[in-house]
Parts: C-alpha cells; sequence; structure tokens
C-alpha cells in the first residue's frame, strides 16, 4: 500500500472540533501539497481499540505506506522530510527548526497542556500559572525579534508552535502583542484554514451519521 493516511477518530464531541491534532497533519501536507486520505478509529472505547497503532489509544496516527507512526510531531517531522516547505534542507536550518519544533513540544505544550487540564478542572490555584506565563514571556520576547521561528522562514515549527498557542485559553493568559500577532499570522495560511474546515467538516458528517 502507497500514500499518506492521516488517522484520527470517527466523532468527537463539540468542544474539540477544531483542535483535534490530526489537523497538524492535515495542516502540514496541506502546506507541503502532499495528498492523503483521511481514516478513522472509533472514539468510543479508545484507550483500547488501537492500542497497536497508538500505544496510549489517542490520534492522530500517520500511516505513510507500510509504515505507521504515532505522535504528531514525529509524524509532522516525517512530512517535513518530504518538502522543503517544511523545513530546509541546509543541515543549519535544518537544525534551527528542529530544535523549535522539539521546543513547542517540550517546552511550550508541555507546561500548556497540564496548565489548561488544572485551568478546566476548576483549579482556582492553578499551581502551574507561574511556570506557564514565565514560559509564555519567554516566547514573546523571541517573537517580538523574528516572523518566524525559524531559518527566517515558516516551516513546520511555526506550525506547531502556533497550533500549541492558539488555544484560546492560552491566548487569554496575559497580553503579549508579539505572540498574539505571531499566531494570527500563522494561522491566517490557507492551508490551516482549509485544514481545519476540514476537520470540521469530518465531525459534522459523523453527527450526521449518528442515529439521533
Ligand atoms: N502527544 C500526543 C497527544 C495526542 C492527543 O492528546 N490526542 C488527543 C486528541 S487531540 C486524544 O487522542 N485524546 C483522547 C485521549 O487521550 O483519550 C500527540 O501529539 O500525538
Amino acid at each position: 500500500m502507497s500514500g499518506l493516511t492521516i488517522w484520527t477518530y470517527d466523532w468527537v464531541p463539540d468542544g474539540p472540533r477544531g483542535f483535534v491534532r490530526d489537523l497538524r497533519l492535515r495542516w502540514a501536507c496541506e502546506e507541503a501539497g502532499l495528498g492523503y486520505t483521511v481514516r478513522t478509529v472509533a472514539f468510543k472505547d479508545r484507550e483500547t481499540n488501537h492500542l497497536e497503532q497508538q500505544p496510549f489509544g489517542q490520534i492522530p496516527f500517520l500511516g505513510d505506506g507500510d509504515l505507521e507512526i504515532f505522535e504528531s510531531g514525529a509524524g509532522l517531522l516525517h512530512l517535513a522530510r518530504k518538502s522543503d516547505k517544511l523545513m530546509p534542507r541546509d543541515p543549519a536550518g535544518e537544525a534551527d527548526v528542529l530544535q523549535w519544533t522539539i521546543a513547542a513540544l517540550n517546552s511550550i505544550e508541555m507546561v500548556s497542556v497540564p496548565w489548561w487540564f488544572l485551568k478546566i478542572s476548576g483549579d482556582k490555584d492553578n499551581a502551574l500559572a507561574g511556570w506557564m506565563g514565565k514560559r509564555l514571556d519567554q516566547l514573546e520576547k523571541v517573537l517580538g525579534e523574528r516572523e518566524w521561528l525559524a531559518a527566517g522562514r515558516f516551516t513546520v515549527a511555526d506550525l506547531l508552535m502556533a497550533d500549541v498557542l492558539r488555544v484560546p485559553d492560552v491566548r487569554a493568559f496575559g497580553n503579549r502583542p508579539a505572540s498574539e500577532a505571531y499566531v494570527t499570522r500563522v494561522t491566517d495560511r490557507p492551508a490551516f484554514k482549509k485544514a481545519r474546515a476540514d476537520q470540521i467538516d469530518h465531525f459534522a458528517a459523523a453527527d450526521r451519521r449518528r442515529p439521533a
């Protein structure tokens, strides 16, 4: 079998639509002009029904011919190898993109996701607020000095960082104009808009198939 397959859930509730992480892979494919098909695993019983593909029962995972890759970051880096639109080919540019891609996951999302979980669970004294604010302030300084994170142009590092930052609760946590402008700039890209619209349509179609 050949070709790219992006795996997501067959359905999710309204809340996460537009933010489910298959969007990262859709977006990267759209940026790179790579064709793909979307396939699904059932949201119901997700903890156990696809552990062979994703050991944590999550989505997304990416199929590429006989390869299967879980973790959205790993999928993005796999796609970036296929297109210099996502990552330059010179060693310095590639290293720059790699470090910022990992930073999005391991320095920003590493705190933003647990911070957000505490926030939505109603914790009034969110113990991660200080750490979260510090990281976002550090990033604000970087984004005040450059348009793109790495290699002087849009890359997969921006795709991932903007996807981490665009979560509404994260946006609302303090006033950081350079980060705000950055998220707007990156998510203004037609590839993002298409990926997002396609994901919304995918779950809306699933609503229509569900028994009333
Ligand atoms: N580190 C994983 C996180 C994946 C993740 O959190 N996926 C969510 C959807 S966006 C999920 O499957 N949630 C269901 C669950 O954890 O049970 C990645 O980036 O791929």
